[in-house]
């Protein structure tokens, strides 16, 4: 069916979560919803938020643009608004657009009789920044332990907080997240490929193949093939477990580990097939 007409085809009434048929309509190619209205609203207060941060000074320098959560002595408490305030409300605003995207996805959703894999996705993304942002600094009680909004300052927070604990590399949590990363990747690499080189075979005349094609081969190169549908849920699992072990990597960091990472594995030194003697110590 072609793209347009199909368009017709779903664009019928329903699959709201709230607010009934009010924001039930498209502009252009967009559904809007009432979460649609809700992501504006947030996303353009919250970026309104951040160019007010950034008139405040000292610089108009993308790079630098800096704001800060408050200083780790207000605890979580309320901050006035040049010393953190912004920052706090800039928060519940990315939290209020990122929720409320997720939310407009659901809907999408439902209205066309699709799973929710897409919004849950996302969720795990949305589950990490609140990590970052919320339970962590919940946790160690105070807001200042949040990332700082700029493109520069982010990265000087993941730096100094990594050294914190002496190698965040040893953190357990920190090598899975990493390891899925990386494997993420690898399996696009290999899925994206396959694809390609069954659609492309590079002969004009030669007819586009399919999925047997790609099946074949894996199996004629390493035995196996995870086939069609397998491949997408292997590359969701590991893209989820690489955001998911982030978080986990983060909050564990502080909150129950407080030495350097490298630390934690003392245990292993301490095991008694090697440490007959007893005691690292
Ligand atoms: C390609 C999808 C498109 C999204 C893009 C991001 C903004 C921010 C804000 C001017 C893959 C759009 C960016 C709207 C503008 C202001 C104030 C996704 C794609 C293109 N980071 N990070 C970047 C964010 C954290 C880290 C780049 C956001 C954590 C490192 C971009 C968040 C930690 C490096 C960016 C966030 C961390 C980056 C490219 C939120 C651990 C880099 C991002 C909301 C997760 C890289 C200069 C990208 C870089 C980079 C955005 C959180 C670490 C500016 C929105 C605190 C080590 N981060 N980041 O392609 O070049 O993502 O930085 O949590 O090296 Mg970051
Ligand atoms: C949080 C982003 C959420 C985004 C959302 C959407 C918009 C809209 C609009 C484009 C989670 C935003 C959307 C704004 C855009 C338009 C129109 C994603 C988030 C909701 N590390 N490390 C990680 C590696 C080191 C440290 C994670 C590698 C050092 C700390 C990942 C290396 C030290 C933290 C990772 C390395 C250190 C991390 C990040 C290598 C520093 C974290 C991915 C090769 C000295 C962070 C939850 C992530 C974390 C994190 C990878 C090195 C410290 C696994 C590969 C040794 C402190 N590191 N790291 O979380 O876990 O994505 O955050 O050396 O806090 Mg690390």
């Amino acid at each position: 069916m072609a793209m347009l007409s199909f368009e017709r085809k779903y664009r019928v009434r329903g699959g709201t979560l709230v607010g009934g048929d009010l924001f039930d309509f498209w502009v252009g190619p967009f559904y809007v919803g009432f979460f649609g209205v809700t992501t504006l609203f947030f996303a353009v207060l919250g970026t309104s938020l951040i160019l007010w941060g950034a008139a405040l000074g000292p610089t108009w320098n993308i790079w630098r643009i800096n704001i800060a959560p408050p200083d780790l002595s207000y605890g979580l408490a309320l901050a006035p608004l040049q010393d953190g305030g912004l920052w706090q409300l800039i928060t519940i605003c990315a939290i209020g657009a990122f929720v409320s995207w997720a939310l407009r996805q659901v809907e999408i959703s439902r209205k066309l009789g699709m799973g929710l894999h897409v919004p849950f996705a996302f969720g795990v993304a949305i589950f990490a920044y609140i990590t970052l942002v919320v339970f962590r600094p919940l946790l160690l009680g105070a807001w200042g332990h949040g990332f700082p909004y700029g493109i520069l300052s982010h990265l000087d927070w993941v730096s100094n907080v990594g050294y914190q604990y002496l190698h965040f590399h040893y953190n357990p949590a920190h090598m899975l997240a990493v390891s899925f990363f990386f494997t993420t990747t690898f399996a696009l690499a290999l899925h994206g490929s396959a694809i390609l080189s069954a659609a492309n075979t590079g002969k004009d005349d030669e007819p586009v193949k399919a999925a047997e094609h790609e099946d074949n081969f894996f199996r004629d190169f390493i035995g196996y093939s995870i086939g069609p549908l397998g491949i997408h849920r292997l590359g969701l699992f590991l893209a989820l477990n690489a955001g998911f072990w982030s978080a986990v990597c983060i909050i564990i960091s502080g909150p129950i580990w407080t030495r350097g990472w490298p630390e934690w594995w003392w245990w292993w030194l301490e095991l008694p097939v090697w440490d007959a003697a007893g005691g690292f110590y």
